[in-house]
């Protein structure tokens, strides 16, 4: 059976991207999807959208970011966010433009989003702040806190998620791959040191690839509990 291979967060990390793709002897007749937030905080955002460009890709909320202030004046962008857009071109956010929201993939049961779902809703009714932001809930209500900012009675939306989908999703940053009954979580931290994480499919096997810290230590050792023992950082 030809193989679906779904790929973490990049933030730029090409180099290991790269890596990656060779440690799975990836080839014309593998399926490659990723998960979106392909550019910032790393080295090399042009040449991972160029990569994702030659496979698959679901919009996270950077390139989302990005398309919403691409007429921003520079001196109002974040530097990181001027240091991506120097490096892109037109072509690159018409394709952010044209990326999917989430994909499905019925042979497996599951769909690739970039953040996560809200519980009861069909994917197609998903809204796309939840698409591309999701993490901390208490359902019905619909806000979604970042962990480390969350009251205490919301919990990571995987713990309300029961599909029908298996959700394979990146965007919030765990110690080890996320693996339930109906999502799993592949943002390793890439672009913080912590690994690239690839999903691959039909046998749900994970591979991850070390990478290098290019965010000068940002991200905090503080953990908090999301599913099952598994922690995300803040
Ligand atoms: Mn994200």
């Amino acid at each position: 059976m030809r193989r679906t291979i779904v790929i973490g967060d990049l933030h730029g990390c090409h180099d290991e991207a790269l890596t990656l793709l060779d440690r799975l002897a990836v080839t014309v007749n593998d399926r490659v999807i990723f998960a979106g937030d392909l550019v910032d905080r790393g080295p090399r955002p042009r040449e991972c959208v160029e990569l994702a460009m030659r496979h698959e890709c679901v919009i996270g909320n950077h390139e989302e970011k990005h398309l919403q202030q691409r007429r921003r004046a520079a001196e109002k962008l974040s530097p990181d966010h001027l240091k991506t857009r120097e490096a892109l071109d037109d072509r690159h956010y018409d394709y952010f433009a044209a990326l999917p929201r989430f994909i499905r993939l019925p042979e497996f049961g599951a769909a690739v989003v970039h953040a996560g779902c809200f519980p009861g809703v069909p994917l197609e009714a998903q809204s796309t702040h939840h698409l591309l932001h999701l993490q901390h809930i208490n359902p019905p209500a619909t806000k979604s806190y970042w962990p480390s900012k969350a009251p205490g009675d919301h919990r990571f939306w995987t713990n309300f998620w029961r599909g029908p989908e298996r959700i394979i999703f990146g965007h919030s940053v765990l110690d080890r791959p996320l693996v339930t009954e109906w999502a799993v979580g592949v943002d390793t931290g890439a672009v913080f040191g912590r690994g690239l994480t690839a999903l691959v499919l039909p046998a749900w096997e994970l591979v991850t690839v070390a990478t290098r810290d290019y965010s000068g230590g940002k991200k905090t050792l503080a953990t908090i509990d999301v599913h099952d023992g598994v922690k995300a950082f803040s």
